[in-house]
């Protein structure tokens, strides 16, 4: 199959060809496309060289598939002319996740929503995506009322400039600041820009995000998140209150049968998940399971996984097999 990788040459961009490439999807020819600064380029995939093109001839190459990392506003203005060429787009921006025509998807949690009419199909935030993955098979046997999710997320879902920021300040080093403060030995409690109603957008995002995803309005989620000094993963601190009672144990081993979770907690091995761990894998991790002794119902677990993989790429290319599996491509 042609697969096109719009915005190959960024670190999403090249987490996805890393990952089609380790996933085995049947590409048999890649089409990176990035800006015009970067066409020539090359970049490589499964040991080819590929040139890198721009927007107008990755839809002349037809691929059947084009995974987009490349921004909202190149989604917003790119992604329907490739799915007006019949090709499906899977687009990692936020541009397309609200839009109600679009559908929003984690192909642990709602994969089954997807249809061959879907050419345009949203990629999560990161941080709603790992989140999702491990509330979705509590809901299904206790349903959810209300989240309250903090956040300590790497600064690699800034971007290139972010981790350079974080490493040039270690050294020392002067530098192009991704963020308006130092980040190494710091917190930043902002991630993206500020609303009306004194939430981040980042925040935001995990609220409505979360209750498209798991179909269900009628979730509350609240969310505070921070930005740290951290590259590999994102963590979260997530108290969940469900509408009924729970046990540990069952908990426990509903995570660890649900699709793409493992569950790390032994509190006297010290067992925890940590981004040091989760880096480069495609999985989230969970543990620190424990009661919330304040009130009935409620419990209190902590949520890892690498923001470039499964927040990103992986689940991309796991759509993509999803459309492939289900002969939509
Ligand atoms: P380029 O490298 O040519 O700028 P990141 O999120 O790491 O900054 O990467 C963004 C990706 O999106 C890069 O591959 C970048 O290409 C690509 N990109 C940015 N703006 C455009 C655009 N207007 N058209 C196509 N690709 C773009
Ligand atoms: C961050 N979650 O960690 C952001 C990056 O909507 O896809 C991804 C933003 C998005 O900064």
């Amino acid at each position: 199959m042609k697969v096109a990788v719009v915005g190959a040459t960024g670190l999403v961009g090249t987490k996805m060809l890393q990952v089609l490439a380790e996933r085995n999807f049947p590409v048999t020819e890649l089409v990176p496309v990035a800006s015009e600064r970067s066409v020539g380029k090359e970049v490589e995939f499964k040991g080819k060289k590929y040139k890198v093109v721009g927007m107008e001839e990755g839809i002349a190459a037809k691929p059947a598939v084009a995974i987009f990392s490349a921004g909202g506003s190149t989604s917003t203005e790119w992604a329907p002319k490739f799915a007006d060429a019949g090709i499906y787009v899977i687009d990692n921006s936020s541009a397309w996740r609200m839009d109600p025509t679009k559908k929003l998807v984690v192909p642990e949690v709602n994969a089954s929503v997807l249809t061959k009419e879907d050419m345009i199909i949203a990629n999560p935030n990161c941080s709603t995506i790992q989140m999702v993955v491990a509330l979705q098979p509590l809901h299904q046997r206790y349903k959810i009322k209300r989240v309250v999710v903090s956040t300590y997320q790497s600064v690699t879902g800034t971007g290139k400039k972010a981790v350079d920021q974080l490493f040039n300040e270690r050294k020392g080093a002067e530098g192009e600041m991704a963020y308006k403060y130092q980040i190494d030995l710091n917190v930043i409690p902002q991630i993206d820009v500020f609303l009306d109603n004194g939430y981040t957008k980042e925040e935001m995002k995990m609220v409505k995000e979360t209750n498209k995803i798991m179909g269900d309005d009628s979730i509350r989620v609240t969310a505070t998140t921070v930005r740290i000094p951290v590259v590999g993963g994102h963590s979260e601190s997530v108290n969940v209150e469900f509408a009924n009672d729970f046990d540990l144990a069952e908990v426990k081993d509903i995570l660890s049968k649900a699709p793409g979770v493992i569950v790390q907690d032994d509190p006297s091995a010290q067992l925890y998940p940590m981004p040091m761990w989760a880096h480069e894998k495609d999985e989230v991790f969970v543990g620190r399971l424990r009661r919330d002794e304040t009130q009935p119902n409620t419990l209190n677990m902590w949520i890892v996984s690498d923001n470039l993989r499964k927040g990103a790429a992986t689940n991309a290319v796991q759509i993509a097999e999803y459309l492939q599996q289900q002969g939509i491509l």
